[in-house]
């Protein structure tokens, strides 16, 4: 993002605000036609230098609610949804998506498998 930041105009980036404010406008007009599912909540963990940037962080998600779990990384290696013991290979350097629907309620964690590392919790209630 800071790459391609400064090839934008001011200009640009108001123009940029207003088409997203409208997608978000028309999804909410028209939900059946909307890209993700309705109520897709997209969590996003950046794995880098060995830590997770900026915390693990808690994320609160409604029983029900379709969770797409983002994950880059510097380091290859599994991405591990406990409980409800889903999986996804990142590669080091690329990220790796997970999508889940939330059916289960409690807490449940997220980590690098091979590494036992952390990445994320999830509330579901
Ligand atoms: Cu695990």
């Amino acid at each position: 993002m800071a790459r391609w930041w400064p090839t934008w105009s001011r200009l640009g980036w108001v123009m940029a605000a207003a088409g997203v404010f409208l997608l978000l406008g028309g999804c909410a007009d028209q939900r059946s036609n909307a890209v993700a599912p309705a109520g897709t909540q997209r969590v996003e963990v950046h794995y880098s230098a060995g830590e997770v940037q900026g915390g693990v962080q808690r994320v609160r998600v409604q029983r029900g609610g379709v969770v797409e779990l983002v994950v880059s990384s510097d380091v290859a290696d599994e991405v591990h949804l406990h409980t409800y013991d889903r999986k996804v290979d990142v590669p080091a350097g690329g990220s790796a998506t997970l999508n889940f629907t939330a059916d289960q309620s409690g807490v449940f964690e997220a980590e690098l498998e091979s590494r036992g590392v952390q990445l994320v919790q999830f509330e579901v209630r």
